[in-house]
């Protein structure tokens, strides 16, 4: 099978050194996109922390830690972990690290590895004297950054707007149904898109690097979270929408959900972090924090203790007064019961490591959701609360919400990409009419290549998209792969989005995550550069694939993820 696996460069004599060592990813190798996808940088570089010496380790200065403890939060926490536990990439924990010793270790960081460390020093990223600095700075102990309990929470919280100040009934002429949730990353904002007229609407404050937007039951309250554990509440309903509250519930986060089972519409939100591991339960129209819960536990497969389990993705059911909270480290998928937050519920259901995004089948029962170091797709049934199976698909899936559709051979089907090759697993959904097929991997398309992020349909269109926004090669980031559910067999279409976008600097242009409109004619894109560069979002039209408009604005700086009101509210992928 072709991949776009990438390995390392500048490897050498240092490759053959770690070759077989404890060092090295022993299961498979890592690809560049997703290195560079892991190595995020965290928040917690800012955070104030205590630093021990080991003894046994190599001598630094207290200037040097503090260096060196910058650029292990920026560069290395995303895939080895806050207490360097073990992540995507391994352990580097002082018992390890100590017996390979510092020159060996700086061979290591500077070439890199097969299995997918990057090669920090012959790439340039990193000078021979931080080289070293690493080297010794991940023999002492790790720091432990501070937890983030009751009290921090509520320091931060503000209610901007009190629930009885706001407006009683919509103040706009927006179609608010038809708004789009648009993250601008690195500037720590949302723009709030009309979809009808494709005008901004709002440019609106969160909090840094903003992850994903939700929508509360009703359609009202838009819940936005930015990576430093931030969320910001906006009501849709005021003249021009804004802020009514905020909170930040961990130091470093990436999920918001909230309540949309019969009879507690808008009544809780619920937010999950990746440092300290917990998740909280607040209250829907103030964001008042009302119940925290830690994540830290035992591995589902070894059970082992781990201290930083994170919170991956969360989805309210419609089943039951339940949310679906996925733990990463651990494996296990909660069911937490919220119809008594003080005598709380939670099934812990054993799954797979390395839990990260996924969305709902057609019929909102099943979960699916990636462990995507296991390559496997975990379908969890909502209504009775236990595991279904455990799908083997291509290498690192990573669907987004991922896209349901009618298979004209295998019927109800759930799609994703795949971050480590080409491939799009289609997995068959239905277990009463289609039995034979439900929970396999029915098919496996061939996409154009690896570094896709997410994938796309909807109950109107016939079209499938899969975006490859950190695929190395710039001709397929800057486009989008198109199929005709009708005849999946036929391949795919390549729409030049990028080039459309008629952007004219040299900016990166990555186009990543497509995303309907309410009523599932147009399909937008952004096309993402850096800050300083142009970026601009691209709609097509579904049924001709034809370019239908342009959106583009200086305030429209690094766009990621967007969120359709309508789609998002009622899980319509
Ligand atoms: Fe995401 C979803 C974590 C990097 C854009 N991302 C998610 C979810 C998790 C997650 C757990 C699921 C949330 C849910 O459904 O409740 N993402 C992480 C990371 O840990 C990682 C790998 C590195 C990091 O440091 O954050 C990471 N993510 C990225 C990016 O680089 C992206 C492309 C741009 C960005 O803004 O940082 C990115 N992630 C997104 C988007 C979604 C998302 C747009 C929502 C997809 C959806 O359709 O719901």
């Amino acid at each position: 099978m072709k991949t776009t696996q990438i390995v390392l460069s500048a490897l050498g004599m240092a490759a053959m050194l770690v070759a077989g060592s404890s060092l090295a990813q022993d299961k498979k190798n890592i690809t560049l996109p997703e290195s560079n996808y892991q190595a995020g940088g965290s928040p917690l570089a800012n955070e104030p922390m205590y630093q021990a010496t080991n003894p046994k380790a190599p001598p630094m200065t207290q200037a040097e830690f503090d260096k060196a403890r910058q650029i292990y939060f920026e560069r290395c926490a995303g895939c080895h972990g806050v207490l360097r536990k073990g992540a995507t990439g391994k352990p580097l924990t002082p018992d390890i690290t100590q017996t390979k010793g510092t020159d060996y270790l700086k061979v290591f960081i500077a070439y890199g590895s097969p299995a997918g460390m990057p090669n920090w020093q012959t790439s340039g990223e990193m000078t021979e004297e931080e080289v070293d600095l690493m080297a010794r700075y991940i023999q002492h102990d790790p720091p432990t950054p501070p937890e983030f309990g009751m009290a921090d929470m509520k320091a931060t919280w503000k209610v901007i707007v009190p629930p009885e100040q706001r407006p009683k009934k919509k103040m706009n002429n927006y179609n608010i149904s038809n708004i789009f949730s648009t993250t601008l990353r690195d500037t720590g904002e949302v723009a709030l898109i009309d979809g009808d007229t494709k005008k901004i609407i709002n440019i609106v404050k969160t909090g840094y690097a903003v992850h994903i937007s939700r929508l509360s039951a009703s359609g009202r309250y838009l819940y936005v979270i930015g990576r430093d554990g931030k969320i910001n509440m906006i009501d849709l309903w005021m003249e021009k929408p804004d802020n009514v509250a905020e909170i930040r519930i961990g130091l470093e986060a990436r999920s918001v959900d909230t309540s949309k089972y019969k009879g507690y519409e808008d009544k809780f939100a619920i937010a999950g972090a990746y440092w300290p591991p917990q998740y909280v339960i607040m209250k829907g129209d103030t964001l008042e924090p009302l119940k925290i819960v830690s994540t830290r536990g035992n591995t589902v497969d070894t059970q082992e203790y781990h201290p930083e389990p994170r919170v991956a993705s969360i989805v309210a059911s419609h089943f039951k007064p339940e949310f679906v909270v996925n733990v990463k480290e651990t494996g296990q998928t909660l069911m937490v019961d919220y119809s008594n937050i003080d005598a709380l519920k939670v099934t812990s259901i054993g799954t797979a490591r390395f839990l990260h995004d996924g969305g709902w089948d057609s019929t909102k029962r099943y979960f699916l959701v990636a462990a995507n170091q296991s390559n496997k797709i975990v379908a969890v049934d909502a209504k009775e609360g236990k595991l279904v199976k455990l799908i083997d698909v291509g290498q690192i899936p990573h669907p987004g919400r991922g896209a349901n559709f009618v298979h004209p051979k295998y019927g109800p089907v759930w799609a994703t990409g795949h971050l480590g090759d080409e491939t799009i697993a289609l997995i068959g959904t239905d277990p009463v009419k289609h039995k034979a097929n439900a929970w396999k991997m029915v098919q496996s398309l061939k996409g154009q290549g690896g570094g896709s992020l997410f994938i796309k349909t909807h109950p109107k269109s016939h079209h499938l998209y899969v975006d490859t926004p950190l695929n190395p090669d710039p001709k397929i980031s800057q486009s989008v792969a198109v199929f005709d559910i009708r005849n999946l067999d036929k391949g795919y279409t390549v729409l030049p989005i990028a080039e459309w976008a008629g952007i004219k600097d040299d900016g990166a242009k990555r186009v990543v995550q497509p995303e309907f409109n309410k009523s599932g004619d147009e399909v937008w894109f952004s096309v993402w550069s850096a800050k300083n560069k142009e970026s601009a979002i691209v709609v097509v039209d579904d049924k001709t694939l034809k370019l239908k408009a342009v959106i583009k604005d200086p305030r429209l700086i690094t766009p990621t993820g967007h969120f359709n009101v309508h789609n998002t509210q009622h899980d319509v992928y």
